[in-house]
């Protein structure tokens, strides 16, 4: 059996351990190793034995979302999409707990009807959006795109959803409105991971306003041509691309224009780690380690080599003009 070692900001994903199906979190697998069940399941590995009984199981089947391709410039890339299992088992999502497979285990129970938006602040007219509204606003595009987490790994997601901007247009921001700052839900008694004071909650998450305008932020209702599961966000999420993944808020309950800068839930909890801006950087490392690459999840298994991290994650023609002549070394 072989683990790479993993550091205690990383965890396994299932495609890095032989046999995958033995996969469910480091913890549970430590657990299933201890009872013995391992050296069987191994056998019936080797002899090419199914182990369906210690397979993850997917959802059921979600509700489709009608999507055209976008025609936003750079939305789509060509790259492979990573595989749906991967996608959503492999999650961020401290409200459930910081392991990777928590948010899939433990999400399921999230409500996520009725839910509302409250677009709110700086804005001409603020209005509590029921989601079933927001999902009627605009036209759903279907747009991919690379998602690189701060950590070091990154994933192509098929996202559905449209601009932030179709929303933003019609609240209509005021002068004063410089900033957008985005709540997501902190509920105890359906979060577990609410309960520990790993963040300050709610998560909180902010764009400048032109970043918030730019047509490629995303304001996400699915994936994978499907409503999205809850472990990725759902009912309602951002997904900012060129910027680290945890720019990109899930379940998001409120949407406030701002005049000034928001202190977000990673840049109050680590100021000197995690900067407002965090737009991918591979000339910007982490205090901790070097962003100039990322392993690509469910490439090479174990022994992937490591990809080049691109500036802006490969946004940098759509996105570049936004910081021109800004030091984003200081505006990291
Ligand atoms: N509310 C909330 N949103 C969040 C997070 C979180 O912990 N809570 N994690 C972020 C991080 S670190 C990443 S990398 C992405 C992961 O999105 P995914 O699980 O859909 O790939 O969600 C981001 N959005
Ligand atoms: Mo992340």
């Amino acid at each position: 059996m072989h683990l790479r070692k993993f550091r205690h900001y990383e965890h396994p994903v299932a495609s890095e351990i032989t046999p995958q199906a033995v996969y469910e979190s480091r913890r549970d697998w430590l657990r299933w190793m201890a009872t013995g069940a391992a050296g069987a399941a191994l056998a019936a590995w080797a002899n090419g034995e199914a182990l369906a009984q210690a397979v993850p199981s997917r959802p059921g089947k979600l509700p489709p979302l009608d999507a055209v391709r976008s025609a936003v410039p750079g939305a789509v890339t060509m790259e492979k999409p990573t595989a749906y299992q991967d996608v959503t088992t492999y999650n961020n999502f401290y409200e459930f707990g910081t392991d990777k497979s928590d948010p899939a285990r433990l999400a399921g129970a999230l409500k996520t009807r009725p839910w509302t938006v409250a677009v709110e602040g700086e804005v001409r007219k603020p209005k509590v959006y029921d989601i079933e509204e927001l999902l009627k606003l605009a036209p759903m595009e279907e747009r991919i795109y690379r998602l690189r987490c701060v950590e070091g790994w990154s994933m192509v997601i098929p996202w559905v959803g449209y601009s932030l901007a179709e929303l933003i247009r019609r609240v209509e921001p005021t002068g004063n409105a410089k900033y957008v700052e985005f709540h997501t839900l902190a509920d105890k008694a359906q979060m577990p991971g609410v309960r520990s004071s790993v963040l300050l909650w709610p998560y909180v998450e902010g764009l400048r306003l032109d970043e918030a305008m730019h047509p490629l932020t995303l304001l996400a209702f699915g994936l994978y041509g499907e409503v999205l599961p809850n472990q990725n966000g759902a009912p309602v999420r951002l997904v900012v691309p060129w910027k680290y993944g945890f720019k990109s808020a899930k379940s998001i309950v409120r949407v406030r224009f701002v005049e000034k800068q928001p202190t977000t839930a990673w840049s109050a909890a680590a100021p000197h780690e995690y900067g407002f801006y965090s737009n991918v950087n591979p000339k910007v490392d982490h205090p901790r380690w070097s962003q100039a690459t990322e392993r690509r999840i469910g490439e090479d298994g174990l022994f992937q080599r490591k990809r080049p991290t691109q500036m802006f994650n490969g946004y940098e023609a759509q996105v570049a003009h936004l910081y021109a002549g800004m030091d984003l070394k200081k505006f990291y």
